[in-house]
Order: structure tokens, then C-alpha cells, then sequence
């Protein structure tokens, strides 16, 4: 049976769709426009990303923290690579959609819907399409926003990415503007953290390479690096410390990384001092959570690129 079909049988029944942790846009975009066509709970393990929250509020969704999955009849679990990333709320049995280019669940999954593509919310749309559901303006905002958020504002991004995020615009009559809103920093108390974080950057150059280090002061880490690499770096680092936590993200320049062979989600797990924490993400970007202590962390990072970028220009 095709997959759409069994999303169609699951209609009317008791239905989860579960995000991984952190749920990000392209999660919660995915399962709000899911769960709007087969009627479900949607649920998280135990929160979600910062950046998603306004697209939660514009949507009015009203997400399970850590649901009871053994409660539900029929679980869909998106966007998840890797047990892991469900915590406590990895089900006995689950359907599966995701994109992610390596994917350890899927094995574990009932079945469901595995193309690595740029995001989830395609797929869905995918799915959605192939059922003739019926689209609105906040089906289609959940899963533009989504594309958006994965595609990075479409730095990157597959035909499919592009031709559905298009198609959404039109078939539910929005705007780009409207999905932007809800994934660029508007609120000015944020945009003076970034900007503050700016001018506080500490500036590197590593065998030509620019190598910019920040912290900042509001839990906006990942927008803050995404300014920063725009601005012109080709590595940007930034580190907000939450309680006794640390959150760091990291961009990479394709061209450095294709140059240096250079995984920026491999760097974290295997950076010096970080083994302690959680690192995710994929060669141009990466995440990084742990107890600890900021400063060092950055000094580590920066002395890895300094070794890294250094060396090989030396060997050239
Ligand atoms: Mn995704």
C-alpha cells in the first residue's frame, strides 16, 4: 500500500504526530499540516526550538510536551533522524517521515516516507497533494515556513524545495512576506542582541579564511551566526550560556568546507572539550548543547580551526 493511503486510513482515528526535540519549523510545520488532515495530537518530547514559537503562536498549535505514546493508535513520528532526538518518547511502533541525509529510525519505523530531500514539509506536501487534501492559509503557512527554515531562506535547497514552496504560495494565497515574518528576527530587543553580538565578534583569519567568535546575550544563537555569515565570514561561531548551559551554533562556507573536506556537525562531535554535550546538525551547520563553560568552548574551537586552516595552507 502506498504510504498516502495508509496517512488517509489513519483519518478519524486516535493520532499523534510526534516531533523530535527542539522541534524546529520544518517539525512542527510538517505535523501541524499532518495532523490538520488525519485529525491528531501533535507532541514533542520536551520542547521546542526558540525559533518556532512565533509560527506556534501565529498558528494558534497547541503542542504535547513528553505525550504518552503508548495512548495513541496510531503514531507519526517527522523530521527525526535518530532515536535519540525522540528522548523517553520514542514509540513502540511508529510511521516515519523524514529527509534527513543519514537516518537511523527509519529501520525502527512501521514504515512511512524517507527521501532525503530538503525538508519534511515537502514530503508532506507531497502526501497531502497525492490525497487532494485540501490546503488553507495555515496549512500552507506551517509548511512554507518549514521549507523556508530547512532550506535556510533557500540558500540552499533541491528543485522540489523551491517548485512546492511556490506552489503553496499560490494554492493558499500568501505571500512570501507572510512566511518570512515568521522566520526572520523582527522583535527590536533581539535584533539589538545581534547587533551587540556583532560588534563584540573577535575577528580570525586562518590561512586566508575568515574565522568570526561571538556570544550573545539572548537565546537566539542561530540567527545571530546566520549574521554573522552573512556579514562575510566563512566560519561564524556563536554561544549563548543559558543557567549552567551552553547552546553554540556554527555556519560553514561551502567553499571552505569543500576545500578542507569539512563536516561542521562532525567538527562538533569530535571538537576537543565538547565531547560532554549534544551536537547535531550537517556540514554547513551545527548545534551544539551542553552543561559547561562558554569561553573555553569558544578558545577550543577557535585553536581547532586555527590548527585545521593553518596546517593545510602550510601544506600547499
Ligand atoms: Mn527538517
Amino acid at each position: 500500500m502506498m504510504f498516502s493511503e495508509t496517512i488517509s486510513m489513519m483519518k478519524g482515528g486516535q493520532n499523534l504526530v510526534l516531533c523530535h526535540d527542539q522541534a524546529d519549523s520544518d517539525a512542527v510545520g510538517a505535523a501541524f499540516a499532518l495532523a490538520r488532515f488525519i485529525g491528531a495530537d501533535i507532541g514533542v518530547p520536551q520542547a521546542v526550538a526558540t525559533h518556532t514559537h512565533k509560527l506556534l503562536e501565529e498558528l494558534e498549535i497547541n503542542i504535547l510536551i513528553g505525550p504518552d505514546v503508548s495512548r495513541y493508535e496510531h503514531v507519526v513520528v517527522v523530521d527525526t533522524a535518530a532515536p535519540i532526538q525522540l528522548k523517553s518518547s520514542l514509540p513502540e511502533r511508529f510511521w516515519l517521515i523524514d529527509h534527513h541525509p543519514v537516518n537511523t529510525l527509519f529501520a525502527q519505523a512501521l514504515g512511512g516516507l524517507y527521501d532525503p530531500v530538503s525538508s519534511t514539509c515537502q514530503l508532506v506536501y507531497r502526501l497531502l497533494k497525492e490525497l487532494n487534501a485540501p490546503f488553507d492559509r495555515q496549512i500552507g503557512l506551517a509548511l512554507a515556513a518549514g521549507i523556508m527554515t530547512d532550506t535556510i531562506n533557500f540558500h540552499k535547497g533541491d528543485p522540489e524545495a523551491f517548485r512546492a514552496f511556490g506552489e503553496i504560495l499560490e494554492v493558499c494565497q500568501l505571500t512570501y512576506e507572510e512566511v518570512q515574518r515568521l522566520y526572520v528576527v523582527d522583535e527590536r530587543k533581539d535584533r539589538g542582541s545581534i547587533c551587540q553580538a556583532a560588534l563584540n565578534a573577535r575577528k580570525y583569519t586562518f590561512g586566508g579564511y575568515h574565522v568570526l567568535v561571538t556570544e550573545i546575550d539572548s537565546n537566539i544563537p542561530t540567527f545571530a551566526a546566520r549574521a554573522l555569515f552573512d556579514l562575510g565570514a566563512d566560519v561564524s561561531v556563536v554561544g549563548f550560556t543559558k543557567g549552567e548551559e551552553v547552546e553554540i551554533r556554527m555556519y560553514l562556507r561551502q567553499e571552505l568546507a569543500e576545500v578542507h573536506h569539512l563536516d561542521a556537525a562532525e567538527l562538533f562531535r569530535t571538537m576537543p572539550g565538547m565531547d560532554a554535550g549534544t551536537a547535531w546538525g550537517y556540514s554547513l551547520f551545527a548545534g551544539y548543547r551542553a552543561r559547561g563553560e562558554l569561553p573555553g568552548l569558544l578558545r577550543a574551537i577557535v585553536e581547532r580551526f586555527s590548527q585545521l586552516l593553518q596546517e593545510e595552507s602550510i601544506g600547499k
